[in-house]
């Protein structure tokens, strides 16, 4: 996976089982264009696709998650443009990843940035993490789902809020609402190294359960609670046909460390 060579992001594989992507446009604060965001998608897609890799890190800079859409590339479309065109419409292709994501966000998360790490299954945030949604500022409204998964994440009236003035959250703020699963230690790097860690751990469990586990989950957004308790039993049932299922439970009769085939 790290051998493709791309202009706006960067690909590796810090430790075995672990893809992890860094936005790369310094310059532009990571401004998500849509060469930006082809790039992403398919990056994505090869570690999905990668029967070594068990969790996906997304990440930028220490000073730029990503500080949203790119402002200069949409300043001169028309309605006609985006709605022919479907303009960022693929921006959404990544919720449909099998693999874990964890979004590892240092600095400005704005705009599509913010939407960028809601998308995300995990976020961990640096103490610098700053969160909003500007669009209000300029015209427009979130358009990658911000106005959805934040209420979802941290009710009506704070999304009303940052929705409506714009206002910047702090990493401190958003820790508080519940919209990041933790505020990691201070330093460069730190927010990096700490999802890395969290991917590794992920990497080292049964891949079935995992990506079981992550599809159950999700639908808890989608379904009413029957149905979600329904598609949840039904998984959990079916997790009994993988061999995984059998080494787990006579791994921990046998009070030994259990080895996962992800079978
Ligand atoms: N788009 C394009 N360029 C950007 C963007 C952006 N979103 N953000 C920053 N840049 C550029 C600046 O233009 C500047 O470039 P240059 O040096 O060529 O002028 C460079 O990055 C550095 O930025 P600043 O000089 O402004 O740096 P500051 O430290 O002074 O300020 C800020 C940092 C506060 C982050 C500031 O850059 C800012 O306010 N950026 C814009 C934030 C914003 O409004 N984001 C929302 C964009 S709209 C959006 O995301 C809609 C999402 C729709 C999603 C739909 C999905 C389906």
């Amino acid at each position: 996976s790290d051998t493709k060579q791309y202009s706006n992001i960067l690909t590796s594989t810090p430790e075995a089982g672990v893809g992890l992507i860094t936005l790369n446009r310094p310059k532009a604060l990571n401004a998500l264009s849509s060469p930006l965001f082809a790039e992403l998608n398919e990056a994505l897609a090869d570690f999905d696709a990668d029967d070594s890799i068990g969790a996906i890190v997304l990440t930028g800079s220490d000073r730029a998650f990503a500080a949203g859409a790119d402002i200069k590339e949409m300043k001169d479309k028309k309605f006609s443009d985006v709605y022919k065109n479907r303009f960022l419409e693929n921006w959404t292709t990544m919720t449909h990843l099998r693999k874990p994501l964890i979004a590892a966000v240092s600095g400005y998360a704005l705009g599509g940035g913010c939407e960028l790490a809601l998308m995300c299954d995990i976020i961990l945030a640096s103490p610098t993490a700053v969160f909003g949604q500007p669009e209000i500022n300029l015209g427009i409204i979130p358009g990658g789902g911000g106005s959805q998964r934040l209420a979802r994440a941290i009710g009506k009236s704070r999304t009303m809020e940052m929705v409506l003035t714009g206002r910047n959250v702090t990493a401190q703020e958003a820790d508080k609402w519940g919209m990041v699963s933790k505020i990691v230690g201070e330093g460069e790097g730190v927010v990096v190294k700490e999802a890395v860690d969290l991917a590794k751990n992920i990497a080292s469990k049964g891949q079935i359960a995992v990506q079981a586990g992550k599809e159950v989950v999700n639908a808890a957004y989608e379904l009413t609670l029957a149905e979600g308790l329904r598609f949840e039993r039904r998984l959990f049932h079916a997790l009994f046909a993988t061999k995984d299922q059998k080494e787990g439970m006579a791994a921990f009769v046998e009070k030994r460390k259990a080895n996962f085939s992800n079978l």
